[in-house]
């Protein structure tokens, strides 16, 4: 059959698919590839779409040269040699956030758009449930699980987008009324040649946005070029910036709330909270509908979620931490806690330099290792453990904990290695736990 087509969809993932039925309703009928042989979405594809065509288990060059554009997805690398060669002809390579962004280009701006390293899922959903509180007709997407095109499908007033430095990679025209960037450490650097390289796809959210909300306790995160900007930190805001001070939120030098009132807890997550506050306040929502939800937003599953006290002991899911940054964060947190920490950590570091986490983990009763990357985490801490498994981690922990122990399950690391997602080290995790006190009953 003829596959010379003018869009080409590389990727059948969520972002592939959200892709395709956008351009059928457009009346474009893609190809499809995936350098997979069995990709998810391929079965939702045949029986969806039909009439689309296919290629699998690898990018064919031939149509790839031929295309008008080319729609990639997130986990597919720009710098793929299939890709190169097609851009090296001058076809367009764009991603499913360019899409979104060129069809609301006529509209007022209308996005607010969240990204750094870590905090973008949590803020994004604190900003989401201010809009609700508002009453606002929004609707909240990107890499926090819904594709973006997908939002497009009823008419909403606003959008809150989470967006990966992979998307921001091949996205140009977003017209953001504010957008930030919440902080960087390493991540992805099996995808980066170094960090700034990262934070340069981070910060071109700037570029596409008329405020730009920078993290003043982080200085990757401030803008090269001078544009509107506001900020948030722990320290009182010098201008009118938004910040802590004597365990009060502060909008410059207007008190928001009380910190007890805040349901969030850890450090991270009060600044989180800050940075959330600022972004609904440049869409017009009131203080009332930010308090309301601080007052009782306690945060997103796996991260930092205790998930069971067994025996005294804590057993707390930060399966989220798939960088270095997120665990120091956690561990951070817990530096005040009076019992002892058992950390459970590992899995796929994607190219991370495990250092940083050198100085969070000496205060550590044992760590506990597993994964592709345990070994090399294990290095760091004399007398760390390794095992082979989630169950034998629990088992392990549960049996060094003493009442008053927290063990935190933060694996600085993807779960790719093990699991489909960090979501099923999670519950692996929880179902681990959760059978600890099985034994205990059936004993
Ligand atoms: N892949 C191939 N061959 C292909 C296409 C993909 O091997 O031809 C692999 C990729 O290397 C990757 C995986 O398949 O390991 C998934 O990639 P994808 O682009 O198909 O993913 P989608 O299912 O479309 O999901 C993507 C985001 N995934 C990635 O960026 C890897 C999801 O973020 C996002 O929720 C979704 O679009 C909707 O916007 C997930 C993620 O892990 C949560 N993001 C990274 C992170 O948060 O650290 C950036
Ligand atoms: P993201 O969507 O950027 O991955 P999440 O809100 O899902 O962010 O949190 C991911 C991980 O990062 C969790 O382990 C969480 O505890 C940790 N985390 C959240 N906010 C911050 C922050 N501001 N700084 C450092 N770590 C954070």
């Amino acid at each position: 059959m003829e596959k010379t087509k003018s869009h080409v969809v590389l990727g059948l993932g969520a972002t592939g698919l959200s892709v395709v039925r956008y351009l059928c309703e457009q009346g474009i009928s893609p190809l499809v590839m995936d350098s997979r042989y069995q990709p998810p979405g391929m079965d939702e594809l045949t029986r969806l779409y039909p009439h689309v065509e296919f290629i699998t288990g690898g990018f064919d060059c031939r149509y790839l040269v031929q295309a008008k554009q080319i729609i990639i997805s997130p986990g597919i690398a720009v710098d793929t040699p299939e890709i190169c060669a097609a851009l090296d002809m001058g076809i367009e390579v764009i991603g499913d956030v360019e899409l979104f962004a060129r069809a609301i280009k006529d509209r007022e701006p209308c996005v607010i758009g969240i990204t750094g390293s870590n905090g973008k899922s949590t803020v994004t959903t604190l900003v989401g449930e201010m809009a609700q509180k508002a009453g606002l007709n929004y609707a909240v997407g990107g890499n926090i699980g819904v594709p973006v095109l997908d939002l497009l499908k009823e008419p909403k007033d606003l959008y809150i987008l989470e967006l990966s430095s992979f998307q921001l990679e091949t996205t140009q025209s977003l017209n953001c009324i504010v957008a930030t960037c919440l902080n960087i450490s390493e991540d992805h650097m099996d995808r980066y040649t170094d960090l700034e390289s990262y934070r340069q796809a981070k910060l071109s959210l700037y570029d596409q946005s008329k405020c730009a909300l920078f993290n003043r306790d982080d200085q990757l995160t401030k803008p090269k070029d001078p544009m509107n900007l506001d900020s948030f930190g722990l320290s009182l805001s010098s201008d009118d910036g938004w910040g802590m001070n004597h365990g009060k939120l502060l909008h410059g030098s207007s008190e928001i709330m009380n910190l007890h009132d805040v349901a969030l807890v850890g450090q991270h997550n009060h600044v989180n909270l800050l940075a959330a506050m600022a972004l609904a306040y440049h869409v017009g929502i009131d203080n009332n509908s930010m308090i309301q939800v601080a007052m009782t937003f306690t945060g997103l599953a796996h991260r930092c979620e205790l998930v069971a006290v067994h025996n005294g002991v804590s057993y707390v899911n930060d399966s989220k931490a798939t960088n270095v940054g997120a665990t120091v964060a956690a561990l951070e947190g817990l530096s005040a806690h009076l019992g002892g920490v058992i950390l459970i950590a590992g899995g796929d570091g994607k190219g991370a330099d495990f250092r940083p986490l050198t100085s969070a983990i000496q205060g550590l009763s044992y760590l506990i290792t597993l994964g592709k990357d345990g070994d090399e985490i294990a290095t760091f801490f004399d007398g760390a453990m390794s095992v082979n498994s989630m169950s034998d981690a629990v088992k392990k922990a549960s049996s060094l904990a003493k009442a008053g122990d927290i063990v935190l399950m933060s694996p600085a690391c993807a779960s790719l290695d093990m699991y489909d997602n960090f979501m099923a080290r999670g519950e692996d995790f929880r179902t681990e736990v959760n059978a600890l006190n099985n034994e205990q009953f059936d004993a």
